[in-house]
C-alpha cells in the first residue's frame, strides 16, 4: 500500500493543467471549470496552491461567466448552468478573490433557478435535480446571500426526496444514491435542518456500502470506486456516524488506486488516473484526518480554512 505520493500527485495535476490539447482535456473540456475546482482543491488539501498563476486563474473563470444572466459556463463562450456557477464560487473562494465578483449578479442567477414547489433546475431548460438544490445552496451561503431564496421551501423539497431507506434520491421516488444523498445532506447541514434526517437508518444504509475490498460503493450491490469515498464519507461525518466504517480498511483501498510512478489516483485499482479520482481520493483521506493533508469541510467541500476566513474571517 505505502503512503500518500503526495508530491507526485501535485505535479500530475499541474502537468495536466498545462496539456490542454490532449485527449483527455479534450473530453473533459465542457466541464473544465469543474476540473479547475477538483484540481485547485487537490493543490490546495495537498499545501501546493501556491505553485499555480492565481491571476491566471481568476481572469480565465471570469472569462467563463455569461454577461447576461450572471450565471458561469463550463468553458469559455459555453452555456451558463448551476453545476459549473458553484465551481466558479468555489474556485474563487479557495484563492480569496471574491473581490471581482459581482455577487448580487450571481445570486440573483442562482435564486431565478427555484422553481415554485422548492426545488432548482440546473439552468434555463428546466431539469430539476437535488444536485441543483445542493448547488443553489452552497453558492449561495458561500456568497452570504441564502435570504434570496424560499429556503423553507428548498429544504421541504429536499424533505420531500427522502426514502424508506433512509437515503435521497435526485427527484422525489428516485432510487437512493450515494451522491444524492451527499447533496441532500449537505444542503441540509448548510441550512441547519438536519432534524430531516433519520440519522441512524441513513448511517446504516451508508456503512453497508463499504465493500470487502475496503472501498466504498454508490448503491447496494455496485463495485467500489474513490469517489464514493467522499460521498458516503463526508454524508456520515455531517450526520455523526462516521465511526461505523473501516477506516484502515478504506484508507489502504484509496492509497491501492495511486499511480506510484506518475501521480494521479483512479477509480479503482490498476485504473486509469484522472483528475476527478485524484481529488476525490485525497479528499477522502482528509475526512480520515489522512496525516499532513490539511482538512476538507464535508458540506462546502472545501478545505476547513478557506470555510473559516469566508464566514468567521480567520
Ligand atoms: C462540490 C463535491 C461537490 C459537488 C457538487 C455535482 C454535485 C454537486 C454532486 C454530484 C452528486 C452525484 C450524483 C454523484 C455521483 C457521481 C457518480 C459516480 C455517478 C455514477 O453513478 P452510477 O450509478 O455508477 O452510474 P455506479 O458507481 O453506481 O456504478
Ligand atoms: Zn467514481
Amino acid at each position: 500500500m505505502g503512503e500518500l505520493e503526495a508530491e507526485k500527485h501535485a505535479e500530475y495535476i499541474l502537468f495536466i493543467e498545462k496539456k490542454k490539447d490532449e485527449f483527455e482535456a479534450l473530453v473533459i473540456e465542457h466541464l473544465r471549470l469543474n476540473g479547475a475546482y477538483w484540481g485547485l482543491t487537490t493543490l490546495d488539501l495537498l499545501h501546493k496552491i501556491g505553485a499555480v498563476d492565481q491571476e491566471e486563474v481568476v481572469s480565465w473563470v471570469m472569462k467563463c461567466q455569461d454577461k447576461d444572466s450572471g450565471g458561469f459556463g463550463g468553458n469559455i463562450g459555453h452555456d451558463p448552468h448551476l453545476l459549473y456557477t458553484l465551481s466558479a464560487v468555489q474556485v474563487l473562494a479557495l484563492l480569496n478573490r471574491f473581490d471581482v465578483l459581482d455577487i448580487e449578479k450571481v445570486s440573483n442567477y442562482v435564486a431565478r433557478l427555484q422553481n415554485e414547489d422548492g426545488s432548482f433546475s440546473g439552468d434555463m431548460w428546466g431539469e430539476v435535480d437535488n444536485r441543483f438544490s445542493y448547488c443553489a445552496i452552497c453558492c449561495l451561503s458561500l456568497l452570504g446571500c441564502l435570504n434570496m431564496i424560499n429556503v423553507e421551501k428548498a429544504v421541504n423539497f429536499i424533505a420531500s426526496c427522502k426514502n424508506l431507506d433512509g437515503g435521497f434520491g435526485s427527484i422525489p421516488g428516485g432510487e437512493s444514491h450515494a451522491g444524492q444523498i451527499f447533496c441532500c445532506v449537505g444542503a441540509l447541514a448548510i441550512t441547519g435542518c438536519l432534524h430531516h434526517v433519520d440519522k441512524d437508518l441513513l448511517g446504516w444504509w451508508l456503512c453497508e456500502r463499504q465493500c470487502k475490498d475496503g472501498g466504498l460503493s454508490g448503491r447496494p450491490e455496485k463495485l467500489s470506486d474513490v469517489c464514493y469515498s467522499w460521498w458516503v464519507l463526508s454524508s456520515l461525518i455531517m450526520i455523526d456516524r462516521v465511526h461505523w466504517i473501516d477506516k484502515q480498511k478504506l484508507t489502504r483501498f484509496i492509497l491501492n488506486c495511486q499511480d506510484k510512478e506518475n501521480g494521479g489516483i483512479s477509480d479503482r485499482p490498476d485504473h486509469a488516473v484522472d483528475v476527478f479520482h485524484t481529488y476525490f481520493g485525497v479528499a477522502g483521506l482528509s475526512l480520515m484526518e489522512y496525516p499532513v493533508v490539511k482538512s476538507i469541510d464535508p458540506a462546502y467541500a472545501l478545505p476547513v480554512d478557506v470555510v473559516n476566513r469566508i464566514f468567521f474571517g480567520k
